[in-house]
């Protein structure tokens, strides 16, 4: 991949509408405004590709996103908004399960928390769900950027703690401002899909 043809694909709620291709999806789950649309616009090397916003709760669908024919990174949306309505709440998570259980393309879910805060209940149940689907946990702890080496460190070990993270399980900061992890995420994407380097 060469990343010079990334592309919006389609927006979806329900799994008829998901794209037909058959080449294998990583997608990005978390809380509304963690930073998933900051994280794929920094893999993919472009500003506004996928829609970022400071006003959480935005994100009602399922974003697809096509890299070089090869890829697709998935954009789902994102859970713990304060300000939406029970129904709608269900409503989302309900759209995020169907996808994460029924998905055949859907090669790994990554759970984006964010480095500040020590992660949800909400990050705890969909840390339980990704486990359910794959095999391990990949964490990327947002935003890093705007912590002291020394807050961090002392972060991902809360973070670790909390999700009840295994040895095997892989937590890296990553910060879309900086760039920090942007390497390791497309090393872990491209070992996933099999794609050479
Ligand atoms: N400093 C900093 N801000 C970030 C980072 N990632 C996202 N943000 C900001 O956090 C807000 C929410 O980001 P967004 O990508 O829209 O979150 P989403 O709701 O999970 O898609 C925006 O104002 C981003 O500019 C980061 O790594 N560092
Ligand atoms: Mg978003």
């Amino acid at each position: 991949m060469n990343l010079h043809n990334a592309e919006f694909v389609l927006s979806a709620v329900s799994p008829k509408q998901y794209p037909k291709d058959n080449i294998p999806e990583i997608a990005f789950a978390g809380r509304s405004n963690v930073g998933k649309s900051s994280f794929i616009n920094k893999l993919l090397n472009r500003k506004s590709l996928a829609r970022t916003s400071s006003k959480p709760g935005k994100t009602a669908q399922i974003n697809f996103y096509n890299v070089d024919k090869t890829i697709h990174l998935v954009d789902l949306p994102g859970y713990g908004y304060a300000s939406v309505s029970k129904q709608e709440k269900q409503k989302w998570s309900d759209m995020i399960e169907e996808y994460l259980n029924t998905r055949e393309q859907l090669a790994f879910t990554f759970l984006l928390v964010d480095a500040r805060h020590k992660p949800t209940a909400n990050d705890v149940d969909m840390a339980r769900w990704i486990r359910t689907r794959h095999n391990g946990l990949i964490v990327f702890a947002t935003k890093a950027d705007k912590l002291s080496a020394k807050q961090l460190d002392e972060n991902l070990d809360v973070i670790e703690d909390v999700l009840d993270m295994a040895d095997d399980d892989i937590l890296i900061p990553f910060s879309a401002e900086k760039g920090t992890g942007r390497n390791d995420a497309w090393g872990i994407i491209n070992d996933i899909c099999n794609i050479k380097e």
